[in-house]
């Protein structure tokens, strides 16, 4: 089987580049996946995941991600870590060292200490800069949400995920978004197929959107279809409660390699295609 990796965003090209080469060598899904979205944390000009991603409103970077691996539903979640650069990789040995499925806070970190993880300075002299800027704004257009989810089908046919952010700039010391959250930001199963969405994770999370995308995939509709059923129920659920539809993407990836994604009107989504040799940009369908 051909395998493919998927990832959200422009930056989402640098995690697929990653990805691809370790697929191609016979990787399984999770280690290229995970190699991806770490690649993403350490790049210190993404600054909303991982080393460089903007603060809390008290200047504290607070990290969440997980991992899911479609053949087992094996999963791990981290929310609300502080010090740590590489919590996809510490959602990862939630899954395989714990009877748990989620660590937070400073329990997460201490698991991290206790794993040899490094307690880092997560700011750059960049981050802080525009993470001060952004405060003066006095708009929440500054609420930047660039989440780095990752989706590979390897060639065993399998297929794995990896979700991991900063999660909103200036959230409120605390809060935890859907990045984390197994069948909101991230879900994946092979009998049916992996999903994942970015954006204002509230949202997200209110209409359980991984979940909505995998049981779409498993009653038989394509990736395509399954991301615009997403992306309509968001501004189907935006109407009902009379707000402006939040800023949303999703993608999604089937067991035979299809791809689809969507995005809410107004939010200009690019994501990362990779397979064979090569890794493409695409922009997403927007659904008003
Ligand atoms: C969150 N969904 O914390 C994340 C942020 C994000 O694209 O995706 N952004 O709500």
């Amino acid at each position: 089987m051909q395998p493919i990796v998927i990832a959200t965003w422009k930056f989402g090209e640098l995690a697929a580049r990653a990805a691809l080469p370790l697929l191609t060598r016979g990787a399984a899904a999770l280690d290229a996946a995970l190699a991806g979205a770490q690649a993403v944390e350490d790049d210190p000009a993404v600054n909303s995941v991982g080393y460089g991603g903007l603060a809390n409103r008290l200047g504290v970077v607070s990290l969440d991600a997980c991992v899911m691996d479609g053949r087992t539903l094996d999963c791990g979640a981290v929310a609300g870590v502080e010090n740590i650069r590489h919590v996809a990789a510490l959602a990862r040995l939630v899954m395989e060292k714990t009877p748990h499925l989620m660590l937070v806070g400073e329990g997460a970190k201490l698991f991290a200490v206790q794993h040899g993880f490094p307690l880092e300075c997560l700011h750059t002299p960049e981050s802080v800069a525009t993470w001060q800027r952004r405060g003066l704004e006095k708009s929440t257009t500054h609420l930047t949400h660039d989440t780095v989810t990752v989706l590979a089908l390897d060639q065993t046919g399998s297929l794995a995920g990896v979700c991991t952010t900063s999660g909103l700039s200036h959230k409120m010391p605390g809060r935890v978004g859907d990045s984390p959250i197994i069948g909101a930001g991230l879900y994946v199963d092979n009998a049916a197929g992996a999903a994942g969405g970015t954006g204002v994770g509230e949202e997200i999370l209110r209409i359980a959107a991984s979940s909505v995308m995998v049981e779409s995939l498993r009653a038989g509709q394509t990736p395509q279809e399954a991301c615009e059923l997403a992306a309509r129920r968001i501004v189907e659920v935006g109407k009902r409660r009379n707000v402006k539809p939040a800023q949303i993407a999703f993608i999604a990836l089937d067991p035979r390699g299809n791809v689809g994604a969507a995005c809410t009107a107004g939010t200009d989504f690019h994501f990362a295609v990779g397979r064979g040799d090569c890794v493409e940009m695409k922009q997403a369908v927007a659904i008003a």
